[in-house]
């Protein structure tokens, strides 16, 4: 445990390592692929009008639709998929320097591993800065006072949820990488669980959506209530569900509750029948990313 609290921050050093050994092959395609886009293409000509999205009941989804028509990109089309899908498609292109637009959020690893930028979004269509909520269903705090402290304290960074995430993408199962993330983070840990007493074998039931963001926290929490004596159980589901079920009581609590604008649709509906139990991390956001070698640099550019 000593030796393993020495290496604290080698999971920044370790994206901090990826990010470069990216830029440095990043252009090693420059001349192959290189379909990108031929001159006289405008931008929609050369994605075929397509926005690389992820699953439906994603926020951003949602907010891409709205940026459509806030925008007036009649002949775009927006399309579906899943968290992975949408990376996979990413690689695909980057690795070919080829144009494509995607859905994009941070925290979130392809950040450090491809050259990546937002682009602007003058008219605001998918808010700015966000939080990450917490959320629980109405009575945890009676029934499990132990767990619902230690989720009250949860408070991480961006940096944090990095290193668990880009030792997923590489390959960690995420449970392994959300162990090694808490051996290596007690003093962060520590800080969580501080007044929690421990428990005996008790319940706890997450819900969660295969985002790369919410599979990095919900592992780590999992992890942490783990230590804490409790038995947890994860439920992957869509995000509609992931709602409904901490909403109904059927699960307790989900750690993807994206506000103000993100999931305002869906606070809106089940907002009364949770409890905001805290806030995780806060600037974060969401927005449509691009390759940086594209030539584009606000959504307005997207209609031309
Ligand atoms: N995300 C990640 C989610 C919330 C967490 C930005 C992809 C979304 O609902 O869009």
């Amino acid at each position: 445990m000593n030796l393993k609290n020495k290496i604290t921050g080698l999971g920044a050093a370790a994206i901090l390592a990826f990010g470069l050994a990216a830029c440095g092959s990043s252009g090693s395609d420059k001349t192959s692929g290189g379909e990108g886009k031929a001159s006289g293409d405008s931008v929609g000509e050369s994605v075929n009008y397509k926005i690389t999205g992820i699953d439906p009941g994603a926020g951003i989804m949602e907010a891409t639709e709205r940026a459509i028509e806030d925008y007036g990109l009649d002949d775009w089309e927006l399309v579906s998929g899943s968290g992975a899908a949408m990376t996979a498609a990413l690689k695909k292109a980057y690795d070919k320097e080829e144009p494509i637009i995607v859905t994009g959020w941070n925290p979130h690893w392809k950040f450090s591993k491809y050259d990546l930028k937002y682009l602007e979004d003058p008219k605001g269509s998918y808010g700015g800065e966000e939080e990450i909520h917490t959320f629980g269903r109405l009575g945890l705090k009676e029934d499990k006072p132990e767990a619902y402290k230690a989720l009250e304290q949860f408070k991480w960074t961006d940096e944090d949820m990095g290193a668990v995430m880009v030792d997923i993408q590489e390959g960690e199962k995420p449970e392994d990488a959300a162990k090694k993330w808490v051996e290596e983070n007690r003093d962060k840990v520590d800080e969580w669980t501080k007044g929690v007493e421990k428990v005996d074998g008790d319940t706890f039931k997450f819900v969660y959506v295969a985002w790369d963001s919410t599979m990095a926290s919900t592992n780590v929490m999992k992890v942490v209530l783990e230590e804490l004596g409790y038995e947890v159980e994860l439920a992957q589901v869509e995000a509609g569900p992931m709602y409904t079920a901490v909403a109904d009581g059927s699960a307790d609590a989900l750690l993807a509750g994206w506000l103000p604008v993100t999931h305002k649709t869906y606070y809106e509906k089940y907002g009364d029948k949770l409890d905001d139990i805290g806030v995780s991390m806060e600037g974060v956001k969401i927005g449509l990313v691009v390759p940086t070698y594209m030539d584009i640099d606000s959504i307005e550019d997207l209609k031309e």
